[in-house]
């Protein structure tokens, strides 16, 4: 109800959510102080999402990055399981930032489902990788997405769906439980703690999980161009943020407030085993296949 309300008043989510009942849970936060929801399993009617966003003919660019041999580890199992549970009813493509274009494997699509590639240079750091995604997703929405697509979702390439990721979770800015952190205490939250780095924060709303996020084009446009600019910043005065873009990402959100939160349930790992909260597991981290020092 508190979800329902504030979106109309506070106009803080596109009109088909504005336009659709979401149920509370009592044993979860389903609510942040500034009136956003936060989504978990068993608030919304799938169906009734579906059909508002197919009448409001929404269509959703999905960005992963599969540089080096992260190609060959995660990418067919992170697009055949996305093909069986990522938006099902609504037109989405895949854009791939690849070094190896050629060896993006074969995936049968479904109808309105589409794969393009881009070709990126490997960067030799690899939490350059990770930190240059800001700017080639900010440069794709620019020069296509924005064309052709309402919504935008980011993700790592080293997860599974495993359970519907559908149109309950679009929204004008969406940001994602860290699985982790989502019920521990702030001061355990890993933001990053030298004041010379933009990402610098005492103290937050939430920790978020750099792995998912998402929303309109415009927003994430200006999530990724307001990141990518606070991490050339940093590097200019030679410093790197405790968890690179996620650290970026989370003092962006802090500063500007997503308007939707998607629980861990959108980005679970087993390995945490059984946690009450959690009824349905949606996205799953993938066991890492290597370790950071492989990587080169
Ligand atoms: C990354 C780390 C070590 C060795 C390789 C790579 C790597 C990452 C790579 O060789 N090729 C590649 O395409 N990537 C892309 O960057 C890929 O899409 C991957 O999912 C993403 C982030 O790297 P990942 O998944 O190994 O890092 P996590 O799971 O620890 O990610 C969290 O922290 C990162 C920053 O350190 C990012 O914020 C990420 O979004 C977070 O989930
Ligand atoms: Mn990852």
């Amino acid at each position: 109800k508190c979800a329902l309300e504030s979106a109309k008043m506070l106009n803080l989510d596109n009109s088909v959510d504005a336009s659709l009942e979401l149920q509370s849970r009592a044993d979860v936060q389903t609510c942040t102080k500034w009136k956003a929801p936060i989504i978990w399993d068993g608030m919304f009617d799938a169906n009734l999402y579906d059909e508002a966003h197919q009448r409001e003919k929404s269509s959703v660019a999905l960005t992963v990055f599969a540089v080096g041999r992260y190609l060959a580890a995660y990418l067919a199992t992170f697009l055949n399981s996305s093909e069986q549970h990522f938006m099902l009813g609504l037109p989405v493509t895949y854009y791939i930032f690849t070094d190896m274009p050629e060896n993006i494997p074969a995936i049968s699509l479904g109808p309105q489902r589409i794969i393009k590639s881009i070709k990126v240079d490997r960067h030799s750091r690899w939490q350059d990788i990770s930190m240059m995604r800001m700017k080639s997703i900010s440069d794709i929405i620019e020069n296509e997405i924005r064309h052709h697509f309402t919504h935008v979702f980011c993700f790592d390439v080293d997860q599974e769906f495993v359970g519907r990721f559908g149109s309950e979770a679009l929204g004008n800015s969406v940001a994602l439980l860290h699985t982790y952190y989502y019920s521990l205490p702030k001061h355990m939250y890993t933001y990053d703690q030298n004041p010379l780095s933009n990402a610098y924060m005492e103290t937050g709303d939430f920790y978020y999980h750099a792995a998912v996020f998402g929303g309109t084009w415009k927003s994430v446009k200006a999530i990724c161009d307001a990141c990518h600019q606070s991490i050339m910043e940093d590097k200019k005065k030679g410093v790197e943020a405790l968890w690179h873009d996620e650290s970026h990402l989370n003092k962006y959100f802090w500063l500007h407030k997503p308007s939707r939160l998607l629980s861990p349930e959108y980005c679970f790992d087993a390995r945490i085993g059984y946690i009450r909260d959690i009824r349905v597991k949606r996205l799953l981290w993938a066991p890492k296949t290597m370790n950071t020092s492989e990587h080169d």
